[in-house]
């Protein structure tokens, strides 16, 4: 399967994506300015745009309009970003270049981009809850609420938490596999299982959702681990290398590049018998999406 289809798919939702996050953050306020420009700094630079992707293009698989769901989207694309501000710092991974341009913390310092991390995880909550307010049902709230648990002590925060904590250290790999878990593949699989809740999807495929969000957020950061040896600066918009240089806990330290790159093919063939247990007619989109986050350079 090429990754052309999916290209032009993503880059569809990207145009919206893109265009609703410069309207939210497009604040006026006296005194803050440089906060808010440190916000959108990160923010509208170039990022994928993965996790809102799929959140939206999910909602429009299960069949209601993605469009009415943007700001959900964006909120989602608000924590990621506030997730990479703050590990960039040189208190966590210490980087100097994210999407292409020098990080956050290099061109405000360190004391703004805390600042605009915390800005952004609270203004996607405030955002999500204004979303519920104007849109209050059961499902909505389900929705926001797994997003909540997804991004922290039980997903995200709790990955990366392991993840800082064991550098320089050995760790079991069901720890390697922990830190993988929650650190990405919970914030990837967020959107998934949001949108399908949103969809009021049956418990069944809830559970597929969520197999699918897990196997292909293992395989997102397996290609990341390998990318951050074999790719090309350039396309990735960061330097590469880092994790060998701060002893970080990656599959390809514990099973050498060949096995990583079968480990990470054998995730993507466990997220194709769950999309097969899907009940959506166009289960082609979602394996268009699995073999795009494959075989992905950047
Ligand atoms: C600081 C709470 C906290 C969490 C940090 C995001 C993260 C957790 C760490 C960043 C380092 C890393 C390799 C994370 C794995 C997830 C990942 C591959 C992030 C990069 O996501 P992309 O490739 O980035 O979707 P863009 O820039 O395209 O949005």
């Amino acid at each position: 399967m090429g990754n052309e289809f999916i290209s032009q798919e993503i880059f569809k939702y990207k145009e919206k994506i893109d265009k609703r996050l410069e309207e939210l953050t497009d604040v006026k306020t006296e005194h803050i300015n440089t906060l808010v420009q440190s916000m959108r700094y990160s923010l509208l630079s170039d990022g994928k745009r993965i996790r809102p992707f799929l959140f939206l293009s999910i909602i429009d698989l299960y069949g209601l309009n993605s469009d009415d769901y943007i700001d959900i989207a964006c909120s989602i694309e608000m924590i990621h970003t506030y997730s990479l501000i703050h590990d960039d710092l040189p208190a966590m991974d210490d980087d100097d270049m994210r999407r292409g341009r020098p990080t956050n913390h290099i061109v405000y310092g360190d004391d703004i981009a805390i600042l605009a991390g915390d800005a952004l995880l609270n203004y996607s909550f405030e955002i999500m809850l204004n979303f519920i307010y104007k849109n209050p049902n059961i499902s909505n709230i389900k929705a926001v609420k797994k997003i909540a648990n997804l991004a922290g002590i039980n997903g995200m925060i709790g990955g990366q938490f392991l993840d800082v904590s064991s550098e320089n250290k050995n760790i079991s790999t069901e720890e390697l596999d922990f830190i993988h878990k929650n650190k990405t593949s919970a914030l990837i699989t967020a959107p998934i299982l949001s949108a399908g809740i949103i969809c009021e999807v049956s418990n069944d495929e809830e559970r597929h959702l969520s197999s699918f969000g897990y196997n292909i957020g293992m395989a997102f950061q397996i290609r990341d681990d390998i990318l951050d040896i074999l790719g090309s600066e350039e396309l990735i918009g960061k330097k590469i290398g880092k994790d060998i240089e701060h002893h970080k806990n990656t599959f390809p330290k514990y099973y050498g590049l060949e096995k990583s790159e079968k480990i990470c093919e054998e995730y993507i063939e466990k997220a194709l018998e769950d999309i097969e247990k899907l009940t959506t007619s166009n289960k082609d989109f979602l394996k268009h999406v699995a073999y795009y986050l494959l075989n992905r350079k950047k």
